[in-house]
């Protein structure tokens, strides 16, 4: 059987990659992930997948990822190479699913649940996908691509996957993979146009559980893992299935994860090990009962900075210190993020073992310490992108040039600053939105808020803020300006928001991300409006 070499033919030109670290890894060459993470374990009677109801061991896992490839390779005629779309929330049978299509050789795209047709459409074009695993309830932004088979999930019907998967012959043997074999197509969260491609082979899923899992997390074998971000999202790929696997752990994955169904999980099935967005940790500080987190030993945070508030509050309430962490769908995971007894709160932290950070200037040059500049990172992972121009722009002379600006302090640690297109230049002054929100954030009449550049005739751009009053609390002048008096207490006083506009909620990503940019257009536009601020 001739391979498909659509994404290895797709991949950048070598020299367009980045350089990779060996990291002392040291994988064979021949290599299929799943093997490594599901067949490796000594006691496989443990348990591996639950949700709030089911409950599958190692053994009773691997024979589903079995019975899955071969449904995949026998009855639907995928072969090693093949893109499979997987649409689902999360739950055991979509990780499943993700498992048995790289056991079989294929390569995994998975979606996140909330795009609709238009967007799953480019994103089929762009990975040539013929076939596509979807939860039954979600097939219908699927149902008119006559090019794409669909196979429901979690349907009682005769076509289901289920269904299939009873009458699965067995053995199905894992695909012989090199190493070095693509086996996930991560599309990029991004905010505006095409979306991105993002090519990980077998050895980069080993790769983050064998740096930062290894040396930053240090998972247990008998650690239950929760959390909120989708496996579509390499953060939830990572810490809701590859470190757990990694290990011999388990994991609880939740269909519906905002900050009340991760305390209702916490209270009943006492997990361990939480992976979640800074704001879902604010979030359940308000609504936490005594004894809920009596289990849990260790929490992640990414995907946007944690304020030091926030840090520090949770720290108070639970005595557990937030592993902060910033990782990237490009690096597939988190690259900069310090272990327990090193964390510096407010710091992202040191570079993962195995990872190389620098800060570098507008030109490339690197900058010494105690300066602030463009972030650049390099490690055993890094930015393959499929078939796109844009792969020059994120890596620049071997490295992956991330598009943050951070600050490094004296002895090496990393501070977030902004997202180099998210920083507000104001009479020529660089402006930090996060910096400014962390400091409205400590204001008891806020629940959330974004601060973003607006133009301004006189100064170019402006901070404005859009602030979620806490619940029982409106809007109004008087807050405005007891807001604006609050930031110019907390930090330097050019920095206060000059306009201050109070809203229901704030635009997020499906990976709870801000999205600046929706906001960003929204001040530019209200500011061109007679009688607007501005
Ligand atoms: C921002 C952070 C400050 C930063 C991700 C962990 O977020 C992930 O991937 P994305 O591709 O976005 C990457 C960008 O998000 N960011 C992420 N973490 C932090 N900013 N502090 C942080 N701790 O702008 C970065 O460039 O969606 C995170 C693991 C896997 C991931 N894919």
């Amino acid at each position: 059987m001739t391979p498909d070499t659509f994404a290895r033919d797709n991949l950048p030109p070598r020299e367009q990659w980045p350089d990779l670290l060996e990291a002392g890894l040291g994988y064979p060459a021949r290599l299929n992930a799943t093997a490594e993470l599901l067949d490796r374990h000594t006691d496989r009677s443990r348990r591996c997948l639950l949700s709030p109801d089911t409950s599958w061991s190692y053994v009773e896992t691997a024979e589903r990822v079995e019975r899955i490839a071969s449904v995949l390779t026998r009855r639907l005629g995928m072969i090693p190479g093949n893109r499979v779309l997987l649409r689902a929330p999360n739950s055991p049978l979509l990780a499943a699913a993700i498992l048995a299509v790289i056991r079989a050789g294929g390569i995994a795209v998975p979606t996140m649940s909330m795009l609709r047709a238009g967007e799953l459409r480019k994103i089929i074009d762009k990975a040539r996908i013929g076939l596509a695993l979807c939860d039954h309830r979600l097939t219908g932004a699927l149902a008119d691509f006559s090019d794409v088979r669909t196979v429901a999930m979690g349907s009682d019907g005769a076509d289901d996957l289920t269904a299939m998967m009873a009458q699965a012959p067995l053995p199905c043997p894992a695909a012989d993979t090199a190493a070095d074999d693509v086996c996930l197509i991560a599309f990029t969260s991004g905010t505006t146009g095409e979306p991105k491609g993002t090519m990980h082979f077998h050895r980069d899923l080993l790769a983050v559980c064998d740096t930062y899992g290894a040396h930053v997390l240090r998972p247990r074998p008998d650690d239950l893992f929760v959390g909120s971000p989708p496996l579509a999202f390499t953060f939830g790929l990572g810490g809701l299935l590859l470190f757990p696997l990694r290990v011999g752990a388990a994991t609880l994955l939740l269909e519906q994860a905002s900050p009340e169904h991760l305390l209702a999980a916490f209270r009943t099935q006492r997990p361990s090990v939480c992976f979640t967005a800074p704001t879902a940790f604010r979030a359940m500080l308000g609504q936490m009962q005594p004894g809920d987190v009596d289990a849990l030993r260790a929490c992640v945070s990414a995907g946007e900075a944690l304020p030091k508030s926030v840090w520090e509050a949770w720290h108070a309430r639970t005595g557990i210190r937030i592993l902060d962490g910033i990782g990237s769908t490009e690096m597939l995971h988190i690259f900069i993020g310090s272990p327990e007894e090193a964390i510096r709160p407010g710091a992202t932290g040191l570079p993962v073992p195995g990872y190389e950070a620098k800060l570098i200037d507008g030109e490339g040059r690197t900058l010494p310490r105690g300066s602030e500049g463009r972030l650049a990172v390099r490690g055993p992972t890094g930015c393959r992108y499929l078939a796109d121009a844009r792969q020059t722009v994120y890596v620049e002379a071997g490295w992956n040039v991330t598009g943050d600006t951070y600050f490094q302090d004296g002895d090496g640690y990393f501070w977030f600053r902004a997202r180099s297109d998210d920083m507000i230049v104001s009479s020529g002054y660089n402006i930090a939105g996060p910096e400014v929100e962390a400091a409205l954030l400590g204001h008891a009449s806020v629940a959330e808020c974004a601060v973003v550049a607006a133009p301004d005739a006189a100064r170019g751009h402006v901070p404005r803020a859009f602030v979620v009053p806490r619940p029982g609390i409106t809007g109004s002048d008087a807050l405005a300006h007891a807001l604006q008096e609050h930031v110019k207490a907390e930090i330097a006083p050019y920095k206060y928001p000059r306009v201050v506009s109070f809203v229901e909620r704030l635009p997020r990503t499906e990976s709870g991300k801000l999205q600046r940019f929706a906001l960003r257009a929204q001040a530019e536009e209200e500011a061109g409006l007679p009688g607007a601020p501005g």
